[in-house]
């Protein structure tokens, strides 16, 4: 049973990134605008039954036309940074190829703007939006594809470089390789879900590691920034002491976070537990060579040690057991042996899957700690959604409070956490569910074409944090009745 920890009043180190997150295809709309090109999510979309509301990102919050709404509410937050993705089809309308003048002009107004807002861009460069042209030659599941990455991230890191000084390459590798290739639930919408989603998960790391050592010999001698990757994980707990249980919920964050995390920050292989089981497996099922790939010693080198940073999105947690699968399942999920099930107890969001799990941040933190080699972690997401999007949002109040609390005491056990993002800025196009689950801490006024923002209790509690640095017992919401 999950009972609130009393929160921790103290301030986060005086350099702390603070920051609110969107992506490009989330947010921008202007999907055929000055000569874009269509991505996957474009073409996938056009089928209205893939999306819960049938909607899609062509309007969107408009932030191709409203940055400048954006940016404003962004100044008064007080962040000190600014997530955004750039949208791969919007500079290079084919992927690969002939730029987009006037897509690159658009980041230019942007980050010109935040600059005179002072605040920073933290950019991503994938944030699942591949560029139709290459799905079409196979998308992540070509291996080709890491030149074609490497060629788009050569042009944003010459046309935005002097200004960015924060690259995220990928985000999200898992939901790409697993949604997007494995279940199919995400656009491309390909169904392979014990093969194709090992293909891809290698196809991402390569790219990944390409973009990175480009960054580091060509451009970060004279731009001096970082580069890193965003992964998603969240917290497996051990659902009982049993033994069982808790190697359960080790194997469930190897397959989750490890399988990215251990090539790129660990020993540069697959974790050895993801190797065990997807090789029996493989074996007993008639596939040779095994279903997982193995890295080459040339690539190892090119992938382990390519981030300067461990960047986490994290959202909830689950419990987690021993539970053997069938063998005739071929399925990343079935792989792992597992079976995960959600604490009653625990507050639910407008989303089935987010649970608030606030002592899992804290948790994973260490853990990537302890198992990746104390890397420096920026949050890159943590965020909360409800089917609403009422401005008086009690419960991403709570979310965020408790949550952000959690990095707080992370940070006081030793992890070393240097920035953290609200996921998001703004409600806007939430991918398979369409308009109906809300995550910002903006309002978005859907309902007229000026599309307002509007801020919600919860951002202005993020804008008093970010004030103090930190959690002091007179701020508003932290002691009862709550002050807004
Ligand atoms: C993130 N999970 O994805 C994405 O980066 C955002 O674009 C998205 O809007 C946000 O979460 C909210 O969904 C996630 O399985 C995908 O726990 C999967 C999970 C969590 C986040």
């Amino acid at each position: 049973i999950y009972v609130d920890e009393p929160l921790l009043y103290d301030t986060f180190p005086t350099d702390f990134m603070w920051a609110a997150a969107t992506s490009a295809h989330q947010i921008e709309g202007g999907w055929d605008a000055d000569g874009k090109g269509l991505n996957i999510w474009d073409v996938y979309t056009t089928n209205a039954s893939v999306v819960l509301d049938g909607s899609t990102g062509q309007t969107a919050c408009n932030s191709y036309y409203f940055y400048e709404k954006d940016v404003d509410a962004l100044k008064s937050l007080g962040v000190s940074h600014y997530r955004f993705s750039i949208s791969w089809a919007r500079v290079l309308p084919n992927g690969i190829g002939q730029v987009n003048q006037p897509g690159v002009d658009y980041y230019k107004r942007l980050i010109a703007a935040l600059k005179a807002a002072n605040i920073e861009p933290m950019v991503t460069l994938y944030h699942w939006d591949l560029p139709q042209s290459l799905e079409d030659m196979g998308g992540w599941l070509n291996s080709s594809i890491a030149d074609w990455f490497e060629e788009y991230a050569r042009l944003c890191y010459t046309e935005f470089g002097n200004d960015v000084k924060i690259w995220i390459t990928i985000n999200e590798p898992w939901v790409v390789a697993y949604q997007g290739y494995g279940s199919g639930i995400n656009a491309p919408g390909r169904y392979g879900p014990g093969t194709f989603t090992y293909q891809a998960g290698h196809n991402l790391i390569l790219a990944h590691a390409r973009a990175y050592r480009l960054y580091e010999s060509e451009f970060k001698p004279t731009q001096q920034g970082k580069a890193g990757i965003t992964l998603n994980i969240n917290w497996y707990d051990p659902k009982d002491d049993q033994v069982s249980s808790q190697e359960a919920a080790e194997r469930a964050m190897q397959f989750l976070g490890g399988w990215f995390a251990n090539p790129i920050f660990g020993n540069g292989e697959y974790p050895a537990v993801m190797r065990q089981k997807v090789d029996e497996k493989s074996a007993a099922q008639g596939y040779n060579p095994s279903r997982l790939p193995v890295f080459t010693a040339e690539q190892k080198l090119l992938v382990q040690g390519s981030s300067d940073f461990f960047g986490l999105n994290y959202y909830t947690g689950s419990l987690t057991i021993n539970k053997i699968q069938d063998i005739s399942i071929v399925d990343y999920s079935a792989d792992q042996d597992i079976e995960t099930s959600y604490d009653p107890s625990w507050y639910g969001s407008g989303s089935s899957w987010l649970k608030i799990t606030p002592f899992g941040m804290r948790n994973t933190l260490k853990w990537i700690r302890d198992r990746f080699n104390d890397p420096d972690i920026i949050i890159t997401e943590n965020g909360f959604s409800d089917n609403a999007g009422n401005l008086d949002d009690l419960m991403r109040v709570y979310y965020y409070k408790h949550n952000i609390n959690n990095v707080l005491k992370a940070i006081k056990d030793g992890v070393k956490v240097i920035g953290y993002a609200a996921w998001s800025l703004m409600d806007n196009f939430e991918w398979g569910s369409g308009y109906t689950q809300k995550f910002g801490i903006f309002n978005v006024d859907f309902a007229t074409a000026d599309l307002n923002r509007t801020a919600k209790a919860s951002g202005r509690y993020y804008a008093q944090l970010i004030r103090d640095n930190g959690f002091t017992a007179d701020q508003p919401c932290n002691n009862y009745p709550i002050g807004y």
